[in-house]
């Protein structure tokens, strides 16, 4: 373990240069490479990366203050002796953020013009451009698609070698190309001043290359995975064909995936799909078989085809590439209905879409062949939000998405209102569309008989009412609902979103659903399984007021194991409450009566209270609901059954 003092690197001479940003803490851990700082002068800011791994102890400089090379900028504890540079050593050049260059001795200060290039397209000549993704005076990062190239097996996206500002493009759609042909020149803010020198760079190299991979062997052909540029392990991220199928030649067949890029395999000729020997989520490399064609027309020579579409492994994740301002955006007004069987599209959009959850198989393509281009993608998901957008209009959507009221002009038949709803309300809204449609729930009905319990309260109240307490049937209620909880644990669970597994509670929370005239909150009183009866009513009495001066706080109404909603006080003789998810269970308590009994001999007046018990079936069996509800009933019935 060793202390090292980590200082500004090689900044191409500029001195007193602003701290914009510090990336860290003390106490952090922190990797080589790590951007620690961020500097900026008027032409350019570079991140400051760390030479060494360890645990910052120290920071010697602020936001805002001024430094040059070999300022001190912070301690940090070495865990080995090995450290990769000197700590009276500047630490590794900065690289700037806005301009990445290969070189990393950077220089902060100079902006300079790069030529970008065609890389090797694998020996391709005369490729077609397809779409040019940048206009002049963009802002492009490393990575991000230039342009797509494209020849009647694969189409590739051509991504920035660098970070910097789209100077002149010298190609346009449609133009045929091949390696070193020029595409553009790139602007790079604090440029490499010897990188500078050297001003053709080409573009970052699709690494896949054209190689055979299909064997004939008779009218059936095994199509293996072609060569990736070496990469192993690779998985197989969608298999675009099944047995059966037939294919023409340069059809995806399944698509590849590294953490940098995403690749498809192409057919490398047409016929009819015998067998398919890998799925999805398999793990490939060169050589592996794919499927078995029974290729159209025999056993001509197999073409070599080209893995479609793949990123650099220099290249950061593909960033939406900039819209072109002047690419008119497909009319995505009539969102594809069927979903398309086969999807064209590039890695970069591909990427886009998982990032934005679009379904790639209902957008409407207008690229050339049937490709989805980043304007395609972008118009789907325009579409989508306006269509959520406007849904209020043809249908008051409640909230969630989920199914709208549909929208009517009441004025026609009388004088109306249009009151806004209060955000709790919206809120209850929502979570009931998602409770009553997402939880397969089962109401049973019972009557317990509270005469005695009635009897007990009636003859306590007075003397609760002189210490400020309220004894109404609830606290009775929630004691009872809690006792019952602890002797049938299968109502203490919530379900997890696994969808394999329950979560089993040892604390029993009951929330109190509150007619507040904010709207219906649930308050929560916490370990109601262990606290009296007396203490149950303080606390529930307290829980009510602040509902009803809408003083709860969120934590008030979090984690609650079951619910108790009680219209007692409002009158009915049952209803189907909505169970409160991820509570598997709600009793509903309807207003207590007098009513005949017989007891064996005669009728009897007895005050029988309806209870309403709704369950989550997926966690609850009607068996335990029964034994919960007749376990619940004994409790209320007698009084001296609740530990009071
Ligand atoms: N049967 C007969 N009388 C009842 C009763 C019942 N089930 N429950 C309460 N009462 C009586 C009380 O005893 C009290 O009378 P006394 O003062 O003579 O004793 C009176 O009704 C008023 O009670 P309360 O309303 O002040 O108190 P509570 O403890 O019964 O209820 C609360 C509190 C917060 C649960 C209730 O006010 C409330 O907001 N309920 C609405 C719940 C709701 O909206 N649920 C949603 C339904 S859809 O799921």
């Amino acid at each position: 373990m060793s202390t090292e003092i980590i200082r500004v690197p090689d900044i191409g001479g500029a001195a007193d240069v602003e701290i914009i940003e510090i990336s860290v803490k003390v106490g952090d851990i922190i990797e080589v490479d790590q951007s620690i700082i961020v500097l900026e002068t008027d032409k350019a800011s570079m991140d400051v990366p760390s030479s060494m791994a360890g645990k910052v102890t120290s920071i010697s400089v602020k936001e805002g203050d001024k430094v040059s090379e070999g300022d001190e900028l912070l301690v940090i504890e070495v865990e080995s002796a090995d450290v990769s540079a000197p700590a009276s050593e500047p630490a590794k050049s900065a690289e700037p953020a806005s301009a990445k260059t290969e070189n990393s001795s950077s220089s902060a200060s100079v902006a300079a013009e790069e030529k970008v290039i065609v890389p090797d397209i694998g020996g391709a000549a005369d490729v077609e451009v397809i779409e040019v993704c940048v206009s002049e005076g963009d802002m492009v990062e490393e990575g991000d698609s230039l342009i797509v190239l494209e020849t009647d097996k694969a189409s590739m996206d051509i991504p920035s070698p660098f970070s910097g500002k789209i100077g002149k493009i010298s190609i346009k759609v449609g133009d045929t190309v091949s390696e070193g042909a020029d595409i553009l020149v790139m602007v790079t803010e604090a440029a490499d001043s010897a990188a500078s020198s050297e001003t053709e760079k080409s573009a970052s190299t699709p690494a896949a290359e054209q190689t055979p991979a299909a064997v004939v062997s008779g009218g059936v052909e095994s199509v293996n995975v072609p060569d990736i540029g070496g990469a192993e392990g690779v998985e197989v991220i969608e298999v675009a064909v099944a047995a059966g199928d037939t294919v023409k030649e340069g059809d995806s067949i399944i698509v590849l995936e590294t953490d940098k890029a995403s690749m498809e395999i192409p057919a490398p000729k047409s016929g009819t799909v015998k067998s398919v020997s890998i799925s999805v989520g398999d793990k490939v490399s060169e050589g592996h078989l794919i499927l078995e064609l029974e290729v159209e027309g025999g056993s001509a020579p197999v073409a070599a085809p080209a893995p479609a579409e793949e990123k650099v492994a220099s290249a950061s994740a593909p960033k939406a590439a900039p819209a072109k301002a002047s690419a008119p955006a497909a009319d995505q007004s009539a969102v594809l209905t069927e979903p398309s069987k086969k999807v064209h599209a590039g890695p970069a959009v591909r990427m886009l879409a998982r990032e934005l959850g679009v379904d790639l198989s209902l957008v409407r393509p207008t690229g050339p062949r049937g490709r989805i281009t980043k304007e395609d993608l972008h118009a789907y998901v325009k579409a989508a939000v306006q269509k959520a957008t406007s849904a209020p209009a043809a249908g008051v959507a409640v909230g969630s998405g989920l199914p709208t009221v549909p929208d009517q002009d009441f004025s026609k038949f009388g004088d109306v209102d249009v009151v806004k709803m209060s955000k709790i309300q919206r809120l209850t809204a929502q979570n009931m569309v998602r409770n009553a449609l997402v939880v397969p729930q089962v109401t049973q009905f019972d009557k317990a008989d509270i005469s005695d319990l009635e009897a007990f309260r009636k003859g306590l109240k007075g003397e609760m009412e002189k210490q400020g307490v309220k004894l109404t049937p609830l606290p009775f209620l929630i004691k009872a609902v809690a006792q019952a909880m602890v002797a049938n644990p299968s109502f203490n669970v919530s379900l997890m979103a696994d969808g394999e597994s329950y979560v089993q509670k040892h604390y029993v929370h009951i929330g109190i659903a509150v007619d507040s005239p904010a709207g219906l909150v649930v308050p929560v009183l916490r370990d109601a399984d262990k606290k009296s009866v007396i203490q149950i009513a303080k606390e529930a009495g307290e829980l009510i007021k602040k509902a009803l001066d809408k003083q709860l706080k969120p934590a008030d109404m979090q984690g609650g194991c079951f619910t108790i909603s009680s219209l007692g006080a409002i009158g009915g003789t049952g209803f189907t409450p909505i169970v409160n998810c991820p509570e598997v269970g709600i009793l509903g308590v309807s207003k207590a009566d007098v009513e005949p009994r017989w007891n064996g001999k005669e009728f009897e007046p007895r005050t029988m209270l309806p209870l309403c018990l709704s369950y989550d079936h997926r966690a609850v069996n009607g068996g335990d609901a029964g034994r919960f509800m007749t376990y619940l009933n004994a409790l209320l019935s007698d009084v001296r059954r609740l530990s009071l």
